[in-house]
C-alpha cells in the first residue's frame, strides 16, 4: 500500500492512505540504512493491520525533491510568510527566504500577513515597488478578518505547498483561517518583544482541496549562507539573472567596481535588496577563507593512477554538493 507521510512524531510516521491515516514505524532495513523519511514523502507500507491501523515504512517512492529547511519532500511551492507587523517585517530576513527558495530552485509566493493592523499603505507599498519587478506573486492577507485568502487559495490549487517564515507571523492562522475545520495550535506574539513562541513544533502537510496540500512549518529566522562561493551568491538575486550580463571582469562580484557591467543593474536594485546581497557576499566570503584556510595543508595531496601522476583536490576545496549544504543547513537549524 501507498501513502503520504503527513506528521512525524519521534519514531511514529503518520502516512494518508485511502484506508485512512496510518500509524506507521520504519522497518529495521531502513533505519541501517539511514534512509530519512519525511513529511510530503510518498511511502510503501507493509504489514498492515486494518484493525489498528498500523504499518511499517518500507521504503519511499518517486521522491522528487526535498527542502532543507523546513525539511519536507515533494514539495512544489514555498510561501514566504511575514508580517506586516508584530512581528515588525524584516526585508533582509526575506531576502534570505527568497535566496534559500532561488538555491532550491523553487519560486517563492510572498504572503504578507496581518494586514487589518493598521497604517500600513506605505509597507504596502514599498513591497510592491520592490518585489513586484521582480517577478514574485504578492499577496496581502489578514487571517484574523480573512481577507486576501481569495487570492491565496487559488495559488495553492494543484500544488503541494510549504509555509515557511519566522514564528508569529501567522502560518498556522493563516491554515485554519482557509480550512474550516482545521484548529492547529497558535499563539499570541510575546508582549515584550514582539517576536513568536515557537508554537508550531512540527511539519505537518494537511489536505486544502483534490490534489492540493499545504505544509504548516515550525516558524525559523537564522538562515546563513555560508556554504555557497561568492560567485554563487549573485544566482541567488533574480535582478542579475533578469538582465543580461556581459562583465568584461573575469570573476567579479558585481558589487558597484567601476567598470563593471552591472553597475546599471545595482544602481536600479532596491537599497535593501543591495543591502542583503553585500550581507550574503559577506558570509560567502568567509567560506572561501575558510576552506582556502583548511585545504592548504592537503595541497601536497597527490596521487598515483596508472603512472600518472594526479593531483587530489582537497575535499574542503570543492564545492559542497547541493544534499552536503541542506544537511549543513539542517544540522544548524537543530
Ligand atoms: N492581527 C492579526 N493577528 C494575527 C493574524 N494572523 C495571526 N495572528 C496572530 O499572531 C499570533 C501568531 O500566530 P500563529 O499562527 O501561531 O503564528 P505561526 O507563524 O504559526 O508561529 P509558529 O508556529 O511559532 O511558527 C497569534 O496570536 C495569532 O492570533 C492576522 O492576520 N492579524
Ligand atoms: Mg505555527
Ligand atoms: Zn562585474
Amino acid at each position: 500500500m501507498i501513502g503520504r507521510v503527513v506528521k512525524i512524531f519521534s519514531d511514529f510516521y503518520y502516512v494518508q492512505t485511502e484506508l485512512g491515516l496510518v500509524e506507521s514505524k520504519l522497518r529495521s532495513v531502513l533505519k541501517k540504512g539511514k534512509q530519512d523519511i519525511y513529511t510530503g514523502d510518498f511511502v510503501e507500507l507493509i504489514q498492515f493491520d486494518e484493525k489498528s491501523m498500523q504499518a511499517f515504512i518500507l521504503k519511499t517512492v518517486n521522491r522528487v525533491n526535498l527542502i532543507s529547511k523546513p525539511k519536507a519532500a515533494n514539495v512544489t511551492q514555498v510561501i514566504i510568510v511575514s508580517a506586516l507587523k508584530e512581528p515588525d517585517l524584516n526585508f533582509e530576513q526575506l531576502d534570505r527566504y527568497i535566496a534559500h527558495c532561488e538555491y532550491n530552485k523553487i519560486t517563492p509566493v510572498l504572503c504578507f500577513n496581518k494586514e487589518d493592523i493598521q497604517d500600513n499603505d506605505i509597507l504596502k507599498q514599498k513591497i510592491t515597488d520592490i518585489y513586484s519587478p521582480l517577478g514574485y506573486k504578492i499577496i496581502f492577507t489578514s487571517a484574523l478578518k480573512k481577507t486576501g485568502l481569495e487570492e491565496l487559495k487559488p495559488v495553492l490549487f494543484d500544488n503541494t505547498s510549504i509555509l515557511c517564515g519566522a514564528s508569529g507571523v501567522g502560518k498556522s492562522s493563516l491554515i485554519n483561517a482557509i480550512l474550516n475545520n482545521c484548529k492547529l495550535k497558535t499563539k499570541a506574539v510575546s508582549d515584550k518583544n514582539k517576536k513568536g513562541t515557537h508554537t508550531t513544533r512540527h511539519c505537518e502537510l494537511l489536505k486544502t482541496d483534490t490534489n492540493s496540500y499545504i505544509v504548516d512549518t515550525p516558524g525559523f529566522s537564522h538562515l546563513k549562507f555560508d556554504f555557497l562561493l561568492p560567485y554563487e551568491v549573485q544566482k541567488l538575486f533574480v535582478e542579475f539573472s533578469k538582465y543580461e550580463l556581459n562583465c568584461k571582469f573575469k570573476d567579479c562580484l558585481h558589487t558597484g567596481e567601476t567598470g563593471c557591467s552591472a553597475v546599471e543593474i545595482i544602481e536600479n536594485m532596491a537599497e535593501s535588496r543591495y543591502q542583503s546581497y553585500k550581507k550574503l557576499l559577506i558570509e560567502a566570503k568567509e567560506y572561501e577563507k575558510r576552506i582556502s584556510k583548511e585545504s592548504i595543508k592537503e595541497e601536497h595531496n597527490v596521487k598515483y593512477n596508472n603512472n600518472k601522476i594526479m593531483t587530489k583536490i582537497s575535499n574542503k576545496k570543492r564545492n559542497l554538493s547541493r544534499k552536503t549544504a541542506n544537511q549543513r543547513l539542517y544540522k544548524e537549524e537543530e
